[in-house]
């Protein structure tokens, strides 16, 4: 029970539930705070929205949103810690800013920065998921708002997909078509009672009827209920196992067309743990590295968000290797995006 309550982040109100304070009371101070977190979001998009704007020419760009939320994962909850990480790695001295195909992240054309919807605090003022949930999709919104902005989102735990898809498919106004690179399908309907678990997202999303397709890529560990539920939701499973029978097409993908765009999920542990091994989940027999920039390098389509979650810098080496591995997705993912 204790370790359940640490868990929810209510320790603090539930103290105070107790003293018979009046629940509106606690209820007008959330609000206040949920609307002074929005505002630094809404303030901080809109500023870099008018910088492009004023450059000109610039059609979509990638800004980074973070969501350190790691308390719906079933396991550990380290990615809470990760965007930070991953802005450090983004920036780190070791290598320079020239992404893969020539683009330079240090072009706010490629690369800008809307900073972390605080879950944490909110969470500290006794912000319950649904909340959150809603606040995650507000956060994206406001992003989306000042076009030529694009959300790149920074984990988390896989939870916070569903929110993201949630908030782009309403905001498009239709379905997109979602890739989804991943050794899970985390498509259960509830996973240990927790509609908002991350092994649970994509049955979210699903349900909701915001994907057109949804293409799972790197998958190696799914139960019979994991397979019903692909079957259930149309999901097209492209395994580890016949891996290599797929990567003709896989490293071809053309996805998006008579929808709103696509959307790109990448839980870190897709790759193999030899490649990224700071993970709460590792799942041996993965992707490569270069499998992964193959298959993202070489997809045909109109990129309209995309997330990169699961990082846990908790399990990562000293050095910091799956951070920059985390990172270098991003900056790729954010010169795919960019143009
Ligand atoms: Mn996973």
């Amino acid at each position: 029970m204790k370790n359940q309550l640490g868990k929810m982040g209510f320790h603090y109100l539930h103290k105070l539930n107790a003293e018979n304070i009046p629940k509106d009371l606690i209820e007008k101070g959330q609000k206040r705070v949920i609307e002074a977190s929005l505002t630094l979001i809404r303030e901080r998009a809109k500023l870099k929205g008018e910088l492009l704007r004023a450059l000109g020419g610039v059609v979509a760009s990638p800004t980074l949103l973070g969501v350190p939320l790691g308390h719906n994962s079933s396991f550990l909850q380290g990615p809470a810690f990760a965007p930070p990480r991953i802005r450090e790695a983004i920036w780190c001295g070791s290598t320079n800013s020239t992404t893969e195909e020539g683009k330079q992240v240090c072009d706010p054309r490629v690369l800008s920065d809307a900073g972390d919807v605080p879950v944490q605090e909110l969470r500290d003022c006794g912000v319950d998921d649904d909340g959150l949930m809603d606040i995650v999709s507000k956060s994206v919104k406001l992003v989306m708002e000042e076009v030529p902005l694009r959300p790149l989102i920074l984990g988390g735990d896989h939870s916070i997909s569903y929110p993201v898809v949630r908030a782009v498919s309403e905001k498009l106004g239709g379905q997109v078509d979602i890739l989804h690179l991943d050794a899970h399908p985390d498509n259960y309907g509830a996973f240990e009672g927790n509609k908002y678990s991350h092994a649970s997202g994509f049955a979210r999303i699903m349900e909701g009827g915001y994907a057109r397709r949804l293409l799972q890529v790197g998958i190696r560990s799914i139960t019979k209920e994991g397979r019903e539920q692909a079957k259930r939701f149309g999901t097209e499973l492209y395994e580890m196992r016949t891996f290599s029978r797929d990567r003709q097409y896989l490293e071809n993908l053309k996805l998006g067309e008579g929808v709103k765009g696509v959307y790109v999920s990448v839980d870190i542990d897709c790759l193999d743990p030899a490649f990224a091994p700071g993970v709460s989940h590792i799942e041996p027999g993965g992707l490569s590295f270069r499998d992964v920039l193959n298959i993202l390098h070489n997809l045909q389509g109109d990129i309209v968000a995309a997330d990169v979650v699961e990082f846990n810098p908790q399990r990562d080496t000293v050095d910091g290797m799956t951070g920059m591995v985390a990172a270098k997705i991003v900056r790729e993912l954010a010169a795919k995006i960019s143009k």
